[in-house]
């Protein structure tokens, strides 16, 4: 039989036909390749006649824009991305033979996309919510998507609650709100009633799910997975990325305020800080750990809704990833991006932790309900960049031609010289690992929970006893405000009861703020227990005092000092900061000696919620007639308020007093600013807030 021919069709080829009608790159044509003479008028019978059916070209530009969306994300649906690239700093080939983990300096190409959960695509950047840290891997073994949170629990323990709490978050079935908020009723009603929850709600009203930027974040992959190793050997890992900028926060009252003067925050900073070369990076850790230790551990680290403490098992840097390209393009890279659990390399492996068995069947299915075909894998950003061939055809969209007749196997075609196609290899191929152990063993089918999972509140417990004093009144203070926007007086407490069983000075603190007598406290399943405090939980033990990465808003008017300016900037990028400059009016304002200086915000849409710390460089004439500027006070005002340094010359002092801020540690003269840096002063906050 003679061998087929290649039958592919040569790629950009238009035979001897295509030297006669050359035509420029730039030329528009329809999607059939069809140049266009006119892009501004639709094809009508007569100037002032009906438009014809036979204009294709309306027909297929209006056919095309009418499919323009695909459905948003259920969770996650509001996200920004970024390219960039994984380093292997350590290498760990005793643990795992994922291909990337082999050697020191081994580098491969990854998409990340941070996403807030409740919120739909256009809400805003800075509700209270988890964010979602999901990194594709484009390892020379196929793609690793590691589809993390930058909190390291969860709200439950099986992939079955999973709908009952999404539709509890989003807005209320019958009345369409509120909008990326968890703060209303069927929230709490849910949550009241999932004692499970209690550790993730401490985490969640902490100041984790209000961070400044996405730089700012740390990730997790939250469940325990698997490494195996060459010899076939497995131990459970956690993975969790840290951002090298250091964890930082905002306090609620700035994240409302950042909502209004600027819904894309976090999106635009990223965007701007990699298009200014400022590339953020996390450095990856891991906890190992085997069965035995675990079955030691006074929880299950099957149980989605428990951390390892970092003092019991510290963790090992092992990479360091840079994102160091915006996308080109949003709906072709962030939007169609499609992350999926299930996609993990030789060397790692599952768990049998239930909320990460079910989300290993559900993303598949979420990816071709949203991108249509099976073939989303086709999509440019979903596609390993590893050589990847099976025998699997066809579909609606199939971009590929696969040649031959080689479309199943066994075959044994390429004995009569054809191509046979790729075959599956033991040495190199991906094997799950044979589970041993008693621990896990198949036993009967049950629809039931290991033992260890009804302990709801020694982690909650351990979160609350980690944190600062501040930090606490942070957390109780979020749960005052959530719970007051209940309408339904027995949910509020219910939750009262069940934070009895995490702190009682909590519960009271709660209760006070309510307005609520103490409710009984609620039975617990399981008795918590008193674990050690970690300072790996909390931010503020853990902020950095730096200028790195952080953005100082920088004000000046009419006849400032053109050279106090220059300098100040000069010191604050030097510490690798960036500045933003403010001013009354955005076209350039004469300076007091040297060139004019134009700003780059106007102050009135420049608040300072959006910046990291103030400055302000003020003629006494503008600053006096400043004070008389709503913006301008607030501008001050604000920055105190969020316990952020600001660093002002002696002009600005009268608008200071105005403002009501009085000096402290963070409220130095500008040539200081270096000095102190960015991080927040803390102690200020009784001063200037009531927490609870
Ligand atoms: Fe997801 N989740 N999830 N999730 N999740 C989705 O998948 C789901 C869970 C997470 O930037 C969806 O592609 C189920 C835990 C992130 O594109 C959907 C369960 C964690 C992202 C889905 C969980 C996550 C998603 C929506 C319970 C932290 C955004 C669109 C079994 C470890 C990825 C999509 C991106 C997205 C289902 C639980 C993180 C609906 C059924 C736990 C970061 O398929």
């Amino acid at each position: 039989m003679p061998k087929p021919k290649d039958r592919t069709t040569p790629k950009e080829t238009l035979g001897n036909a295509g030297e006669l009608h050359q035509r420029s790159e730039t030329a528009l044509t329809d999607n059939h390749g069809h140049p266009l003479s006119d892009n501004q008028n639709s094809l009508k019978a007569g100037a002032r006649g009906p438009t014809l059916l036979e204009d294709f070209f309306l027909r297929e530009k209006i056919f095309h824009f009418d499919h323009e969306r695909i459905p948003e994300r259920i969770v996650h649906a509001r996200g920004s991305a970024a390219h960039g690239e994984f380093v292997c700093t350590k290498a760990i080939p005793q643990y795992t033979k994922a291909s990337i983990f082999q050697k020191k300096g081994a580098s491969c190409p990854v998409f990340v996309r941070f996403s807030t959960v409740a919120g739909g695509a256009g809400s805003v950047d800075t509700p209270r919510d988890v964010r979602g840290f999901a990194t594709k891997f484009y390892t020379p073994t196929g793609n690793w998507d590691l589809v993390g949170n930058n909190i390291p629990v969860f709200f439950i323990q099986d992939a079955l609650k999973f709908p009952d709490l999404v539709h509890s978050v989003k807005m209320e079935a019958d009345r369409g709100y509120p909008q990326a908020a968890s703060a209303h009723d069927t929230f709490w009603d849910f949550i009241g009633l999932m004692p499970e929850s209690m550790h993730m709600i401490m985490w969640a009203m902490s100041d984790r799910t209000i961070p400044r930027t996405f730089r700012n974040i740390e990730g997790f992959g939250v469940h325990t997975f698997r490494f195996v190793n060459a010899s076939g050997e497995g131990r459970f890992v956690k993975f969790h990325w840290r951002p090298v900028l250091g964890l930082e926060s905002t306090v609620w009252d700035e994240a409302v305020k950042i909502a209004g003067a600027d819904p894309d925050f976090h999106r635009r900073d990223l965007y701007e800080a990699i298009e200014r070369g400022d590339f953020p990076q996390w450095d990856l850790g891991i906890q190992v750990f085997d069965e035995a230790w675990a079955s030691k551990q006074p929880y299950d680290v099957l149980d989605a809704t428990k951390l390892i403490p970092e003092e019991e098992i510290p963790l090992e840097i092992v990479g360091r990833l840079t994102l160091n390209r915006n996308p080109s393009n949003f709906f072709a890279e962030t939007e169609q991006s499609a992350f999926l659990p299930s996609n993990v390399i030789p060397g790692i492996d599952f768990s049998n932790d239930p909320l990460l068995q079910g989300r290993l069947f559900s993303y598949l299915d979420t990816q071709k309900s949203r991108l249509g075909t099976t073939n989303f894998h086709q999509i440019p950003i979903n596609a390993p960049k590893c050589p990847f061939h099976n025998f699997q055809r066809d579909g609606m969209m199939q971009t590929m031609v696969p040649s031959g007749r080689a479309n199943y196997e066994p075959n044994s075609l390429a004995e009569a010289g054809e191509e046979g196609g790729p075959r599956a290899s033991r040495e190199v191929g991906f094997t799950t690992f044979a589970e041993n152990g008693e621990r896990n063993q198949p036993e009967e089918k049950l629809r039931i929970r290991p033992e260890l999972f009804s302990d709801h509140y020694s982690q909650a417990r351990l979160f609350y006893r980690s944190q600062t004093s501040n930090e606490q009144a942070h957390m109780a203070s979020a749960l005052v405000f959530e719970l007051s926007k209940v309408t339904l007086e027995h949910v509020r407490v219910r939750v009262v009861s069940r934070l009895r069983n995490i702190d009682e000075d909590l519960a009271s603190r709660v209760a006070k703020g309510l307005a609520l007598p103490l409710p009984a406290k609620a039975e617990a399943a399981k008795e918590p227990i008193d674990m050690k405090p970690s300072d790996a939980l909390s931010i503020q033990k853990k902020a950095k005092a730096t200028m790195k990465g952080r953005k100082v808003g920088l004000l000046f008017s009419e006849g400032s000092d053109r050279a106090t300016i220059d300098e100040l900037k000069a010191a604050i990028e030097k510490a690798g900061g960036a500045v933003f400059l403010v001013a009354p009016k955005v076209g350039a304002l004469p300076m007091k000696g040297g060139q004019p200086l134009k700003a780059d915000g106007q102050l009135a849409g420049s608040p300072s919620v959006v910046f990291d710390a103030v400055a302000s460089v003020l003629a006494p004439a503008e600053a006096q007639r400043l004070t008389k500027d709503g913006a301008a006070v607030q501008w001050f005002m604000d920055a105190y308020a969020h316990c952020k340094t600001i660093a002002h010359c002696d002009g600005t002092k009268v608008l200071l007093e105005k403002a009501h801020v009085e000096k402290d540690e963070g409220v130095v003269h500008h040539s200081e600013l270096v000095k102190v840096g960015t991080k927040r002063h803390w102690a200020r906050e009784p001063k200037v807030r009531d927490l609870a």
